[in-house]
């Protein structure tokens, strides 16, 4: 297993769009688990493979509590096939803008259809954190940030501070917060 750097904003590759994955097969499972591991890893509840430059629609979450059993879950192709007309306003994080946070208006409820780990077609009902963090994560499979769901002046104002943050290197991003570095 591997834990992989988190790419952070700005940065074309989290603009990208990604691609479905045509069979969950043991490549796609073994993706999964590094992708689990390494928000895990970065204390993460969501995590989507173009964070990680992988451009395949494979998305992983856990909104467990830290007093609770872990419980990772894995999807491929999500697929939203209904949202509720009702929304809710969530302050959202996100680990490829980290240490920013904007509150993010979206659909209460989605139902979604995806592949599991066994490349089963499934169908489930989101509501609450899962339902905000997995659009969230399904955002990134096309290349969609939190910060394009906010107003064109507090994006302006995140975007900017992290591109200077990575221009005088002051970012802390995982990897240079971490083992791979130095
Ligand atoms: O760790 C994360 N926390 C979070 C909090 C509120 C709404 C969404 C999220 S997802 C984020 C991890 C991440 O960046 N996933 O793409
Ligand atoms: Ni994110």
């Amino acid at each position: 297993m591997t834990v992989h750097q988190i790419l952070v904003a700005p940065d074309p590759v989290l603009r990208k769009t990604a691609v479905a994955v045509e069979c969950v097969d043991d490549v796609v499972r073994t993706l999964m688990d590094d992708m689990l591991e390494t928000m895990y890893d970065a204390n993460g509840i969501g995590l989507a493979a173009p964070q990680i430059g992988i451009f395949k629609r494979a998305i992983v979450l856990d909104i467990s509590r830290e007093d609770e059993d872990p419980a990772p879950i894995t999807m491929a192709n999500p697929e939203i096939l209904w949202a509720s007309a009702e929304t809710t306003t969530r302050e959202e994080g996100c680990l490829s803008l980290p240490e920013h946070y904007a509150d993010v208006t979206r659909p209460a409820v989605v139902k979604v259809r995806y592949l599991d780990r066994e490349n089963e077609i499934r169908e489930t009902d989101a509501e609450g954190l899962l339902a905000v963090c997995l659009q969230h994560e399904m955002d990134h499979l096309d290349g969609t940030l939190f910060v394009d769901r906010i107003s064109a002046l507090k994006r302006g104002i995140i975007l900017r501070k992290l591109q200077k943050a990575k221009k005088t290197g002051k970012i802390d991003t995982h990897a240079s917060a971490g083992h791979d570095s130095i």
